[in-house]
């Protein structure tokens, strides 16, 4: 039986393997030993699947959460196209999704029933100015707008970053200087950096700027930078407006055993061989995708949807409780609001590094494809995102989230009993996890995220970086040339090549509605308490203090590691048998805080990370925590802002806000490609469930997990 089962995979799998022997491992390779070596990792007659899920696009919605079709998407343009002022000529359209009904109407909606209207969300440019509109389907209109909301413009679209990258390849200044540092301009790579915002001279205009690279001998350029020269475009007048070009001492790095693609590598790694290696599922994966959008598994179900930026949006979490067996809710929405990297040079070349990828660049539109068996493992279910470009029209972006169960070897409870005692007692069990991930790919940089569903409740928030460091180019090829170390703003990664001292923080916007809407903030503060003489042989203790936050101004939380808290979100109307609120906290994990100067432009447009954690008061215009409009923003509309106001926050509709952060001090393994570097926090029930939720959790039994085995031992 379990035989015949295996085989059964079998069959499809060679054919698979063939095809991916023939991808993998082109016939006329060089290195010799090399590919002897990895011909040998090819066993044809191994007996497992290679099962890739492909999605669906739906064609009409099917939840009221659901992203706007390829139809509706059309539509909207049709109705854009008939609108007044757009009349003369078509803007470009730097954001169109849906406008999500009120919460209120989606928390009702129920299978069967109508739908609230289907509206888009739209950000278009034209002729200078910004226009924030409301499309509505159903009525076939436009039925909200404004133009220049604040400060800042939209997201960069494709079409912004190809003529950035064409007009500065035909600029003749561009081309002399490029030339005269002895560079083939067939081998010039450029990349557009945005340029944050630094006071009147680039503003009333969109600007990006332009730095170029040589990608001569090798595809990662980036480890090969024209140092110094920065070209600053007017995206709209299409011209060169500035460039400055001081960096011609500085050689160009040579950039040798850069390319890291599997094919261009000539030796072995120095290490023992492991075997092919993979989670077994005989009976395949547990989890279901319904209706294109609704994930359920085990004791959990939830929307996910792609979204150009935020990449992916996970909406109406909602958990099983472990009594009752009825759907409790957790999160109405939960997505990375900004991710913001500034960079720790002041140079002309580098002061203005200091990116908010999200609202600039878009964690959606930045992610590409997925590599099946790599970035996902077997019997990973693909979704597709569905978006637009800058000329209104759809396009697909295949396979950019999956969904897969997690069985890392891991134990969710055990405990065995020492026989003393009475009882002969080992009980563990397994710990699988249903993960959600997506990989953006801004320039240089690739940030994984990862939204990871435990069956005892609790869901881990994971985003890991790898991907090129950005380096700027030195003449010095060793340290012992440094006259002074502590000059340079980054090590030496390779000769000529160093590598910035940068950050990275990354803002998620959770909306957490504990059993319902209505929730409150809670500190649990850990207090030192000392004993009175002769009161204890003990000198000192620790007690927990709740405080619930009544206003925003009381939710905005430093960590301290000697003054710590716990940080609950509860329902204070939702009691437990024992009368505790019910509630999740959100649990740190290791980050990093920002130190740049409070009034640094930089620092005032991400003011958003002046806090790790941050509640306001629930509002549909308050998404993005660095503002609606990103892009050369001054900072007047971020959640920094926002919690200046000061609203109540007891027991009403709250967001809570986390912020990850990493300080990167680059070194040599960074180089030419950085292995991944993770971190994470969880939310986590805490008086949640009546009591531990996976008591009753099955174990393993030997008779549940055939063995798959090379077929020839049969
Ligand atoms: C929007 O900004 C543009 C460019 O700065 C300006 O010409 C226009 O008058 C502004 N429109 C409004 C309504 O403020
Ligand atoms: C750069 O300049 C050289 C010499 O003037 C010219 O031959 C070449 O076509 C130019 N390249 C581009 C891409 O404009
Ligand atoms: C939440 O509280 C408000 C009063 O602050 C009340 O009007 C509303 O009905 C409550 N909502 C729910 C879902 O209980
Ligand atoms: C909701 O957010 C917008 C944008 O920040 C703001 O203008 C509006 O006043 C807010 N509404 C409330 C009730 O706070
Ligand atoms: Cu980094």
């Amino acid at each position: 039986m379990e035989t015949a089962s295996c085989l059964r995979f079998c069959v499809l799998l060679f054919i698979v393997l063939i095809f991916f022997a023939r991808y993998w491992y082109p016939p006329n390779k060089p290195g010799f030993l090399w590919s002897s070596y990895n011909n040998a990792r090819i066993h044809p007659n191994l007996a497992c699947v290679l099962e890739t899920q492909i999605s669906k696009l739906n064609e009409t919605p099917l939840h009221p959460l659901d992203p706007l079709t390829a139809q509706e998407i059309n539509k909207v343009r049709a109705i854009l196209s008939t609108y007044a002022p757009f009349s003369k000529s078509f803007p470009q359209i730097h954001s169109l999704s849906l406008d999500e009904p009120e919460k209120s109407r989606v928390m009702d909606w129920k299978m069967g029933d109508a739908f609230p209207p289907r509206k888009a969300s739209v950000i278009a440019f034209l002729d200078g100015e910004t226009h924030v509109l409301t499309v509505d389907l159903d009525l076939g209109r436009v039925t909200s707008y404004v133009t220049n909301r604040s400060s800042g413009y939209p997201m960069l679209s494709m079409d912004d970053i190809a003529v950035a990258s064409q007009v500065t390849r035909s600029n003749q200044e561009v081309n002399k200087s490029i030339m005269a540092r002895g560079v083939d301009f067939s081998n010039v790579a450029c990349i557009t950096p945005s340029p944050g915002w630094f006071g009147p001279e680039e503003e009333d205009r969109r600007v990006v700027k332009v730095q170029c690279f040589s990608s001569q001998g090798t595809p990662n350029f980036y480890m090969r930078p024209i140092e110094g020269l920065t070209v600053t475009v007017d995206l709209d007048k299409r011209e060169v407006v500035k460039i400055s070009d001081n960096g011609r001492g500085i050689p160009i790095p040579k950039g040798t055993n850069t390319d890291y693609r599997f094919t261009a590598q000539e030796m072995p790694p120095e290490m023992e061989p492991i075997g092919p290696i993979s989670m077994e599922q005989p009976e395949g994966p547990s989890f279901r995708i319904e209706d294109g959008h609704m994930v359920k598994w085990a004791n959990w179900v939830f929307h996910l949807k792609p979204d150009q930026r935020a990449g992916l949006v996970i909406s109406r979490a909602m958990v099983r409780d472990s009594e009752s067996g009825g759907l409790r809710s957790v999160m109405y929405k939960g997505f990375a609001s900004e991710l913001f990297v500034p960079y720790m040079d002041p140079d002309e070349a580098w002061y203005f590094k200091t990116f908010m990828d999200e609202g600039e660049f878009g964690l959606g539109a930045t992610t590409m494809s997925l590599v099946p068996l790599n970035d996902c493992p077997r019997h990973s279910h693909y979704m597709d995102g569905l978006f637009v470009s800058a000329d209104g029209r759809p396009y697909v972006q295949p396979n950019m989230i999956c969904v897969f169960e997690r069985y890392a070897g891991d134990v969710s409870w055990r405990h065995s009993e020492n026989p003393v005692n009475g009882f002969e007692i080992r009980e563990a069990r397994p710990k699988v996890t249903l993960v959600v991930r997506s990989v953006a790919t801004v320039g240089n940089y690739d940030y994984i995220f990862d939204w990871e569903f435990q069956t005892d409740g609790l869901i881990r928030i994971k985003v890991g970086l790898s991907g090129m460091l950005m380096v700027k180019g030195t003449s010095y090829e060793n340290v012992n040339q440094v006259p002074n170390e502590y000059e340079m703003t980054g090590p030496l990664v390779s000769e000529n090549v160093i590598g910035v001292v940068h950050d990275h923080y990354i803002t998620f916007h959770l909306d957490m509605d504990i059993d319902g809407s209505n929730n409150s903030f809670a500190k649990v503060n850990l207090v030192k308490e000392k004993t009175v003489p002769g009161q204890s042989p003990r000198k000192s203790y620790l007690k927990a203090k709740r405080n619930v936050a009544k206003t925003e101004d009381d939710a905005r939380i430093k960590l301290k590691l000697y003054d710590p808290s716990e940080f609950h979100v509860v329902n204070p109307s939702q009691r437990s048998r024992l009368g505790n609120p019910t509630g999740y906290k959100v649990v740190p994990g290791a980050t990093a805080a920002s130190l740049l100067d409070l009034q640094d432009p930089p620092q005032l447009r991400s003011a958003f990370t002046n806090n790790q954690i941050w509640v306001t008061l629930y509002n549909r215009s308050e998404y993005w925590a660095g503002g609606l409009l990103t892009y050369q923003s001054k900072g007047e509309d971020t959640l920094a802002v926002w919690s200046e106001r000061n609203r109540p926050i007891e027991n009403k509709d709250i967001v809570l806000w986390y912020t990850m952060g990493f300080h990167h001090i680059p070194c040599q393994e960074d180089y030419p490609i950085m292995p991944t570097v993770s971190s994470s926090f969880d939310l986590k029930p805490v008086n949640f469930f009546a009591s531990n939720p996976i008591l009753r959790a099955m174990p393993n039994f030997e008779k549940d997990l055939p063995v798959c085995r090379p077929a020839s031992s049969y």
